[in-house]
This record gives structure tokens, sequence and C-alpha cells, in this order.
């Protein structure tokens, strides 16, 4: 299969794309490199990674956060990240194990449509907290337009 490997472009708000270093090496695979407050924004203080998504109906985010920061990148498999700023929405397809989504303050995303087998990986600026959520899409309107 042919890999279309072109950057989206990026009509939301409050997001970016990080295309980390990708070195082949052959048949020994491929590695990709993070560093806190260089290439990714900034400082890495939380790790996660969400696996075993055996189910196609699976929906995870469904959520804004107030002042986190997040980069999130497909590690294998494939999904459909939807963002939303209030005004505008997009769907990427994230299939590329380089290709993060800087996931800002005040964005609105949703992940559906995994891949068997597909392993996500997020890169967070802080610590978890549950009042750094909003949960409601009508509280997040009212957020983003005070
Ligand atoms: C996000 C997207 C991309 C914790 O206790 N600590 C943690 O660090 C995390 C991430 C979650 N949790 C608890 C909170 C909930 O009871 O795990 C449960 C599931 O969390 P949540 O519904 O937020 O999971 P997702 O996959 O919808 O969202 C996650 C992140 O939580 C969120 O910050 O932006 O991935």
């Amino acid at each position: 299969m042919n890999q279309v490997t072109e950057l989206p472009e990026l009509r939301v708000r409050r997001c970016g794309l990080i295309e980390l270093p990708r070195i082949v090496d052959q048949r020994d695979g491929v590695l990709c490199i993070a560093e806190g407050a260089r290439n990714i924004p900034f400082e890495i203080r939380r790790v996660y990674y969400i696996t075993h998504l055996e189910n196609a109906e699976s929906v995870r985010g469904k959520h804004a956060h107030r002042t986190l920061s997040q980069v999130i990148f497909c590690l294998s498999g494939s999904f459909v990240l939807e963002l939303d700023d209030g005004e505008q929405r997009q769907e990427l397809w994230m299939w590329r194990e380089n290709l993060g989504v800087l996931l800002g303050p005040g964005l609105w995303h949703t992940m559906r449509d995994f891949s068997n087998g597909c392993t996500l990986l997020v890169l967070a600026s802080d610590y978890y907290d549950e009042a750094d959520y909003i949960r409601d899409y009508d509280q997040f309107l009212a957020w983003v337009k005070a």
C-alpha cells in the first residue's frame, strides 16, 4: 500500500502537528524521539497510554481541558481524532507513529474508530486533575466564548 505522508492541514485552533524524528533501522525497526521542552512544547509531567482497543464502537475523550496541554500519538493501528475549537471541527486520521497532535487547552477532542490493537500514547504537561476537565459540551461552548 502506498502511504500518503503529507502533513494534514489544520483548520482548528489551539492544536498543532508535531513530527518526531524517525530513525529507520532497516529490519531492526523504527526509533522515534520525543524530548520535553524541545520538540514537545512543554516539560512532560505525565505519560499515559491506551491499549486493548478491541471494540470498533469504543469512543474516548469527549472533553476539553482548561489548562492542560498534551500531545497524542498513535503508536500502532489507527484511529480518528476529532477536534473542535467551539467554531470549527476537523477529523484527523491518526496512523503515523511519529506524527503527534498537540491538544492545547480549550480544545474539545474525541477519539473513535479504533482499529484492532490500536495503541495510543499521550504526553501531558501536568499531573491528572479532574478539575481541569470540561466534560459537558454546552459548558465547553460557554467556556470558550466567555
Ligand atoms: C485526554 C485524552 C486524550 C486517571 O486517574 N489518571 C490519568 O492520568 C488519566 C488519563 C485518567 N485517569 C482516570 C480518570 C477516569 O476515571 O481514568 C479514567 C478514564 O479517564 P478519561 O475518561 O479521561 O479517559 P479518556 O481516554 O477519555 O481521556 C484521556 C485523558 O484522560 C484525557 O486527559 O485528553 O485521553
